[in-house]
């Protein structure tokens, strides 16, 4: 099922996140329907709370380098995240689905060791590099009520709500 997605400035974008302590079917529910979300949306990451249920869940589906593919083998379901360790710097230029039509570069690690749950309660821990390691910072963001606007330069910010007060002429 196709959910509705949350849009910038609603405020529920803004709340916090609660650990997922079920791994039932109807957690496994709300992960297919993320999934067929995310895609209808042409989206490659989405969190839980921008389909307004607060739990830490989230989703990344990266596209392969050799033919830009998004397979759904390469889909990676999140659950209650944690960030063990930091390396590096990348930046990258974002978007979010919630902020349809807004691009900026943001600045974050570009290494990150996680630990996660998968949807069967399983543990997990990896590393993950550059695009994948962006995506998933920028939807663990939106476990904590943060966007990735929230991060820009005062300069970029006032050009951010200059969009959006034009787009919401239209
Ligand atoms: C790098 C940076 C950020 C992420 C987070 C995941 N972001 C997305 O998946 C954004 C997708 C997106 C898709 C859009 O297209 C449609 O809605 C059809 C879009 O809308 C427009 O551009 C009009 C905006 C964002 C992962 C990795
Ligand atoms: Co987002």
């Amino acid at each position: 099922m196709i959910l509705d997605i949350v849009k910038y400035p609603n405020k529920i974008l803004r709340k916090i996140s609660k650990e997922v302590i079920k791994f039932d079917v109807e957690l496994h529910n709300l992960l297919d329907n993320m999934y067929e979300t995310m895609i209808n949306s042409n989206g490659v990451g989405l969190a839980a709370i921008q389909v307004a249920y607060p739990l830490r869940v989230l989703l990344v589906n990266i596209p392969r380098e050799d033919d830009n593919e998004q397979c759904k083998e390469d889909l990676l379901e999140i659950i209650n995240p944690v960030i063990l360790k930091t390396e590096g710097e990348i930046i990258w230029n974002e978007g979010c689905l919630s902020v349809p039509g807004f691009y900026e570069e943001v600045k974050r690690f570009d290494k990150i060791s996680l630990y996660y749950y998968d949807r069967n309660g399983i543990k997990h821990e990896n590393i993950f590099e550059g695009f994948m390691s962006v995506a998933i910072q920028h939807e663990m963001d939106h476990l904590n009520g943060i966007l990735f606007v929230d991060k820009l330069s005062l300069i970029k910010r006032k050009k951010f709500e200059k969009e959006l007060r034009k787009n919401q002429k239209k």
